[in-house]
């Protein structure tokens, strides 16, 4: 090794250390709560199986294609001996099964090959599927054809490519091609197929199963023309493999870990957030029937404001520690004042415009609900009082989610936008019902 190779050799160690730790930090600092975990299992258990893997330092080549292209034949040439069941019906391999790769150079490190069901053009979902998962965790992918490439094979392989996985593409079954028929097909791959996703240089033929036409002498003296099964070719196809281990194996795994790190760790959050989200809803929704029901059963004017308020500064601080923002009883009531001011001055009669009478009615018509005993000023009140509570909390909610931060256009830009997607009526009508049963449980059991 010279220097500069030496150099190289170095960066690519530190690399995978990086990569490595990087995905354990990941591993342990994803912090997930029993419900969280839900759904992620599987993610999760793979992303350790990935880790341990790394930890091992065995690097992982999957074969990858449609049915009967000699996936598993090629696993066995390579290997030296059968080990994987082939033959010319579709669909031999059925679930994928691994085998270390003995008998290459020490220095290349473990290798383990991984022998996975085929593609099917027809059917066979299912095992595409498996097919696909193990595509996605091996470090490197054999993807092979035989011949011409098909859409299907096209699309799956842009499809791992777009994900980044490092693939050689095998072109088997050579011995069915003359000379000049590879070179065309090779062409057309290059320039048509496959291009941009796979450069020339990871392209390689192979036989791994060659048939060889041979004479064979019959009784009558004449002569029969058999295909006996030759020796595999397959040299090229290891020489490029052995290649790329030894300059990328490292690299390769490490890079794999961390793609696969990086979707589960995208879906880790898109979870938290989907729970949180709705946690925040329910939390709101919580806090706008409570404060309309109280000041429903409270019509006060001074008593509704404190009341009220009391209400959505609680709310406020929930709502803070559900998005890790601190924030101390001043802050939230502060924030609150500036939501009000956002809504254009929060009096009830400024909502109450701000929100449209034509809600008002919805609420007022009540439908002969149980509470028409109650003085329709104290209902009005109450569903404003509720829907009001929504809005900020929905206010609050964005500024917290946002970081503590309305964004570029100020407070009164958010609260509106929010306020516009409000459908008030509708919230009327589920505050109606909620309040209904609220009431009823409460104070007026048996009367409604
Ligand atoms: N002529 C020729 N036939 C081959 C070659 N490689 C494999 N075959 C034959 O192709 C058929 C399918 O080979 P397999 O290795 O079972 O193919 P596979 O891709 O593993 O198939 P599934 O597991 O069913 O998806 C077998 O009959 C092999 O003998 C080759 O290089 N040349
Ligand atoms: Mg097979």
């Amino acid at each position: 090794m010279n220097s500069s190779e030496q150099f190289a050799d170095l960066q690519r160690e530190l690399a995978c250390r990086r990569a490595r730790r990087a995905v354990s930090e990941l591993v342990t600092g994803l912090d997930l709560t029993p419900r969280e975990r839900q759904g992620l299992e599987e993610d999760l258990q793979e992303l350790q199986e990935t880790l341990d893997k790394l930890e091992r330092q065995v690097v992982q080549i999957a074969v990858f294609g449609l049915v009967g292209r000699g996936k598993s034949s090629i696993l066995n040439a390579l290997l030296g001996q059968s080990v994987f069941a082939t033959g010319p019906l579709h669909g031999v391999t059925r679930c994928q099964e691994a085998r270390a790769w003995e008998g290459i150079p020490r220095r290349v490190g473990g290798v383990e090959l991984v022998d996975t069901p085929g593609l099917d053009e027809v059917d066979g979902e299912d095992r595409g599927e498996l097919a696909a998962a193990v595509a996605r965790r091996a470090d490197l992918v054999l993807f092979i054809i035989a011949g011409d490439m098909t859409r299907r094979e096209r699309d799956a392989l842009v499809a791992l490519r777009q994900v980044g996985k490092p693939l050689l593409l095998v072109f088997n079954k050579a011995d069915r091609y003359s000379a000049r028929d590879r070179r065309e097909i090779l062409h057309k791959l290059q320039t048509e197929r496959v291009a941009p996703w796979v450069t020339p240089e990871d392209m390689v033929w192979c036989a791994a199963a060659p048939l060889i036409p041979q004479a064979i002498p019959q009784p009558d003296g004449s002569l029969d023309l058999e295909m006996v099964l030759g020796e595999p070719q397959i040299e090229a196809l290891r020489e490029k493999i052995l290649t790329v281990l030894e300059r990328e194996g490292k690299v390769l795994a490490a890079l794999n870990s961390l793609l696969f790190a990086d979707t589960v760790s995208e879906k880790v959050t898109q979870r938290k957030f989907f729970l949180r989200d709705r946690r925040a809803e329910r939390l709101i929704w919580n806090a706008a029937t409570i404060k309309a029901a109280a000041v429903a059963v409270n019509p006060i004017a001074v008593l509704d404001i404190a009341l009220a308020a009391a209400v959505d500064v609680t709310a406020i601080l929930t709502l803070a520690k559900l998005y890790g923002v601190a924030m101390s009883e001043r802050g939230a009531t502060e924030l609150l004042q500036q939501i009000g001011w956002g809504m254009g001055g929060i009096g009830a009669a400024d909502l109450l415009t701000t929100l449209g009478l034509g809600s008002l009615k919805t609420l007022l018509g009540g439908s002969g609900i149980g509470l028409a005993a109650y003085p329709s000023a104290a209902l009005a009140q109450a569903g404003v009082a509720g829907i009001s509570s929504v809005a900020i909390g929905k206010a609050a909610k964005s500024y917290l989610a946002n970081g503590a931060s309305w964004g570029p256009d100020g407070p009164r830009a958010a609260i509106r936008r929010i306020l516009d997607t409000l459908d008030e009526d509708s919230l009327l009508q589920r505050l109606q019902t909620d309040l209904r049963r609220k009431l009823e449980l409460s104070r007026f059991g048996g009367d409604a």
